[in-house]
């Protein structure tokens, strides 16, 4: 609600210093007995609240949840997740930002779950998102480029999220060619980048992001324990999502605005530097078949070239990577 957001926002602007109930009353224009009947409220949604006579409530937790409010308290933004759609449980959050998307959502709505039922990684794989520890979002984003520059897109994103885990937790993930993410060799996130467009009119890009945050080992299936991790598996920390994303999308947004400007060759220099698979022996596997030789490098256009051993260069639009 309204006076919600006015209460979160004015305990968010205080930084953990106490308002008084009076000033809580003028703020969202209610009664002090209102205002204590919103505190309890608060504490129902799992915010932990300090009240001390003649100085007022400050918010000691707050719940780590992905919900319109977390994320939109203290984003700094101009145009990502200036739209957020959240619902706790979903299909997947790609299928409905592909229908706002449809139904013309502006640039830079983005579309978050707490849990997702059939989470979706590329080529029909599925995405293992259980409820309350990862980040599962959708963006929208409706760039003037060709539809073969979009995979830049999907490079893209990966700089931003390596930025946004890095400068929150001190981790140093490594990008796998083209969507994964890894830290100490497994998996923490996955991007899938889809598309609507027309002739080679791009209409939207919807880029999904699940990133594994707060899951303990045993909590993952089994086929997953040896090639996923989470954020807090090594960090030893519990993460707040909301915080997370924030800084996730600043970091997009940053590099999306470069990006338009002055095109892909300053995040090709970023990805690079954050590519383990580079100038190493390996195996691509398209559904062209399988190739093997040294990846030396990604294009202009953000397409990997391998090395064969006939001293050719195979360019490689799409496939899964295996180190030799
Ligand atoms: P991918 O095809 O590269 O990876 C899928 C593979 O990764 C699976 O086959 C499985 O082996 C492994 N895997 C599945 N779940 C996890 C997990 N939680 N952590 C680590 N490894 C896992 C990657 O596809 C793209 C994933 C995008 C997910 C986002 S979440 C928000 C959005 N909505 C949606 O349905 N998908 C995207």
């Amino acid at each position: 609600s309204e006076l919600r957001t006015k209460l979160l926002k004015a305990f968010s602007e205080a930084d953990g210093e106490f308002i008084s109930g009076q000033k809580i009353s003028e703020l969202i224009g209610c009664s002090r007995t209102a205002v204590w009947k919103h505190v309890e409220e608060l504490r129902k949604d799992g915010y932990e609240l300090e009240a001390v006579r003649r100085q007022g409530y400050r918010i000691t937790k707050k719940p780590d949840k992905v919900s319109e409010n977390e994320i939109q308290l203290g984003l700094k933004t101009k145009m990502m997740g200036r739209y957020i759609h959240f619902e706790q449980i979903v299909g997947s959050t790609q299928k409905i930002a592909q229908s706002l998307a449809t139904e013309g959502a502006v640039e830079g709505t983005i579309v978050v779950a707490d849990q997702q039922t059939s989470g979706r990684g590329r080529m029909s794989r599925s995405w293992y998102s259980p409820s309350g520890t990862g980040i599962w979002m959708s963006m929208i984003i409706r760039p003037n480029i060709p539809i073969h520059s979009t995979p830049q897109l999907t490079l893209l994103t990966a700089v931003a999220v390596v930025q946004a885990i890095e400068e929150e937790t001190k981790l140093k993930p490594d990008i796998k060619w083209p969507n994964d993410i890894l830290i100490n060799g497994k998996k923490v996130v996955g991007i899938l980048t889809e598309l609507q467009a027309e002739a080679d009119q791009v209409h939207s890009v919807i880029i999904g992001t699940g990133i594994n945050v707060n899951q303990k080992l045993e909590e993952f299936p089994e086929e997953l324990q040896n090639i996923a991790t989470s954020i807090q598996i090594e960090t030893g920390i519990i993460w707040e999502r909301a915080l997370l994303i924030q800084t996730m999308l600043l970091k997009f947004e940053k590099l999306y605005l470069l990006y338009l400007t002055q095109g892909f060759k300053p995040i090709k220099l970023l990805w690079e530097s954050y590519a383990i698979s580079l100038n190493k022996e390996i195996v691509a596997r398209t559904l062209n078949g399988s190739f093997q030789g040294k990846a030396i490098g990604i294009n202009d256009q953000g397409v990997l070239l391998i090395e064969l051993s006939d001293g050719s260069i195979k360019e490689i639009y799409s496939a899964d990577i295996d180190a030799q």
